[in-house]
């Protein structure tokens, strides 16, 4: 099987496998564990933040900073189209006890007026505007790049009405190698982030939140009281130290076999690329074709592809190190080899 159903599929390398079975490890409930208090101190240096925390997953660290920064009855000021919003079971109203205000974007980013016009102003009928969540790279509009510019206004505004910003990053490291930005520049611009260990970069499990150290003081306790207090978790440290430190560069490859495959995609007779291609996915449409996206990823199976439906007609692959340049070839002949037998079907 291809797999191009998400970056999340990626196994650890035998090095990662390796370190795991050698981590030196201690309870991490009494922060003893010397490799993952390396990973914490790692991440946060290159986040250019007070303190970093390791968490199980980005979920979980995305709903860490939710309960951090907010009270109950807190309003959340998101995207509309945003994991923390759209992918995450409605976890930040059954955890925290928040209400979303969800905004429209152009891909991704949104409009910083549109934000401000959003923050609740002092009245007894409204809620308090608790914390605004920015997502980058934005997975539902395909992976698209949030400009730094775009970020520092919002920042701004929220800095102007005393509102923290978190940062959704599961996909960060993939926006700084697509920009030659080190991503201590975009989480420059936001009071928190979360970067994903397991996606793109390999490691098998985990996420990282970092901010003060007074926020990380507090999430460490929210950790604890959501059960992801890990006892010895140098184990899944050490992959993910080796991820930071061989795995980033290397998402360029990803990015330009995103690259190939929507240009082999695109040139398919009936199939539309839905996104501008920036990093590590790529989205088409297959409405034209007459069939639905269920439909395709039905037929893309039975010849050995996996990818995801992220909309009636709309199709997600996304590209990591686990596939290579000879299978993304290969999709790309599988996808005109359906796409022929379909319009010959039709034309019948
Ligand atoms: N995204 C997954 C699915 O949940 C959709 C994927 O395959 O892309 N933030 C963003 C922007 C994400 O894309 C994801 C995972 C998460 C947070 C959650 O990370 P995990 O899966 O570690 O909880």
């Amino acid at each position: 099987m291809i797999d191009l159903r998400s970056d999340t599929v990626t196994k650890p390398t035998a090095e990662m496998r390796k370190a795991m079975f050698e981590a030196e490890v201690g309870d991490d409930v009494y922060i003893e564990d010397p490799t993952l208090n390396r990973l914490e101190e790692k991440a946060a240096e290159l986040l250019g933040k007070e303190a970093a925390l390791f968490v199980t997953s980005g979920t979980q660290g995305n709903q860490i900073a939710v309960l951090t920064h907010c009270k109950r009855g807190d309003e959340v000021i998101l995207e509309k189209d945003s994991h923390i919003f759209y992918y995450e079971g409605g976890a930040i109203s059954a955890f925290a006890g928040v209400q979303t205000r969800t905004i429209e974007s152009v891909r991704g980013a949104m409009n910083p007026t549109a934000i401000e016009e959003a923050v609740r102003t002092e009245d007894i009928h409204f809620p308090e505007t608790g914390l605004i969540c920015l997502e980058n790279t934005h997975n539902r509009a395909g992976g698209a790049i949030i400009p730094l510019s775009n970020m520092a206004t919002i920042y701004k505004v929220a800095q102007e009405h005393n509102i923290p910003v978190h940062l959704d990053g599961a996909r960060l490291f993939n926006a700084a190698v697509a920009t030659n930005t080190p991503v201590h520049e975009f989480a420059a611009q936001t009071d928190t982030v979360q970067v994903c260990l397991s996606k793109g970069l390999g490691a098998p499990v985990g996420s990282l939140i970092a901010g003060s150290q007074s926020f990380v003081d507090k999430a460490r306790k929210w950790r604890k009281r959501l059960g992801g207090g890990l006892r010895q978790a140098g184990i899944l440290a050490a992959p993910a130290l080796i991820a930071l430190e061989t795995m980033v560069e290397r998402l360029a490859i990803d990015h330009e076999h995103a690259q190939i495959l929507a240009q082999g995609l695109r040139d398919c007779d009936g199939i539309t690329l839905e996104n501008k291609l920036e990093t590590n996915i790529v989205l088409v449409n297959v409405e034209q074709l007459g069939l639905t996206s269920a439909q395709f990823i039905e037929l893309l199976k039975k010849e050995g592809v996996l990818a995801v439906s992220f909309g009636p007609y709309t199709i997600r692959f996304t590209t990591h190190y686990d596939v290579n340049r000879n299978q993304i070839d290969k999709v790309i002949d599988i996808v005109q080899s359906i796409v022929k037998n379909n319009t010959e079907k039709v034309s019948v």
